[in-house]
């Protein structure tokens, strides 16, 4: 055994009331290990309480405010983009025309995100790659706009637009839609933040004489059908930490990275070659949890594990790209 689990107040649930790896195996027994890591399904976390009245809210805002603009840009996170990818959108936005962009490049793995830009090209999809934060990549999204609203029917003219362009930031919480917009204005616009929920209401940002951005709140479905979509959303920030288990995150993350960037993990944390196999009785998330807070000191008394200082640590590094640059999910996969 490589410590004892701590036992933690924070964002506990209801089932877990256990101080020992053993509690976790009767809590959910889908973070054990298993023979076929491809048959690993996900934490489920689609029970939580993540669509708060404001989602509603948002969703009112986004219709009544359609009608006043020429186009839509959807920000989904590169590193989900099926994921990050809110559904309900396609009912609200209707007809009007919406460019796709795959924001976050920059900490996406760069050949997922040239197959998700092949794989919407073949859709007829506009989309683009972006890294709103350095602001790489989003001086071609003013043209692809323009593009995209020169092939519509209507045909872009300042004329029919009274010459002016009106453009809409929708998506998932924390994906980048006040970057977007600052990036585009090229000055500090709107608030940016590193978590969900920072955007409350809608916001006219100017940039020259003729486009008017329109940033919004994030928007997630109500409901999640699929829990691993729900449990990416949350690895990669876009709902609240407060309404899930910190710990059982983190050891759900560190399975699927220990399946898909096994090198990342290694040599982020100094782990060695066959760093989960010695201890086949606990589960792999668990296992890799307690060692890579054991390989940073994250100890408290008598040799124990801090697993709760351990997960937050993981997610923040891996929330800002420290594990280096990750895609979860695939085009045809
Ligand atoms: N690395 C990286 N970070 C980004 C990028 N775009 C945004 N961020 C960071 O992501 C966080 C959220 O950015 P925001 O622009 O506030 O996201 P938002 O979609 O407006 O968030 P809400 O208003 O809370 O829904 C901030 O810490 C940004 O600095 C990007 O392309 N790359
Ligand atoms: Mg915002």
């Amino acid at each position: 055994m490589n410590g004892n689990f701590k036992k933690t107040n924070r964002n506990k649930p209801e089932q877990y009331t256990g101080t020992h790896p053993e509690h976790i195996l009767e809590y959910n027994e889908r973070l054990l290990r298993t023979d076929k890591p491809q048959n690993k399904t996900s934490l489920d976390i689609t029970g939580v309480q993540w669509y708060p009245g404001h989602m509603k809210k948002t969703e009112r805002l986004i219709s009544k405010n359609l009608p006043l603009v020429d186009l839509v840009v959807e920000i989904c996170d590169a590193r989900i983009p099926k994921s990050s990818r809110n559904r309900m959108l396609d009912t609200i936005l209707g007809q009007k025309q919406r460019i796709l962009l795959l924001n976050k490049s920059d900490m996406a793995d760069y050949d997922a995100t040239r197959s998700w830009l092949e794989y919407y090209k073949k859709l007829s999809i506009p989309a683009q790659a972006a890294d709103c934060k350095s602001g790489k990549g989003t001086g071609a999204i003013l043209p692809l706009i323009k593009q995209t609203l020169a092939d519509t029917k209507l045909k872009f003219s300042t004329e029919n637009f009274g010459g002016i362009i009106r453009i809409m930031a929708v998506g998932v919480p924390n994906s980048g839609k006040s970057s977007f917009i600052n990036c585009l204005a090229g000055k500090k616009s709107t608030k940016v933040e590193d978590r969900p929920g920072v955007t409350r209401g809608k916001q006219w940002i100017s940039v020259g004489d003729n486009v008017q951005l329109l940033d919004m709140p994030g928007i997630l479905a109500p409901k999640y059908n699929d829990p691993a979509a729900a449990e990416k959303l949350a690895f990669t920030g876009a709902v609240k930490d407060a309404v899930v288990n910190t710990e059982l995150l983190a050891m759900r993350l560190l399975e699927l990275l220990y399946d898909k960037y096994p090198s990342s993990l290694k040599n982020r944390y100094k782990l060695t070659v066959d760093f989960a196999a010695e201890n086949e009785q606990e589960p792999l998330g668990y296992s890799l949890l307690t060692k890579i807070g054991k390989n940073r000191g994250m100890l408290i008394s008598k040799g124990e594990v801090d697993t709760e200082r351990a997960a937050i640590m993981l997610l923040d590094e891996f929330r800002s790209g420290l594990l280096g640059k990750i895609t979860l999910e695939h085009p045809h996969a």
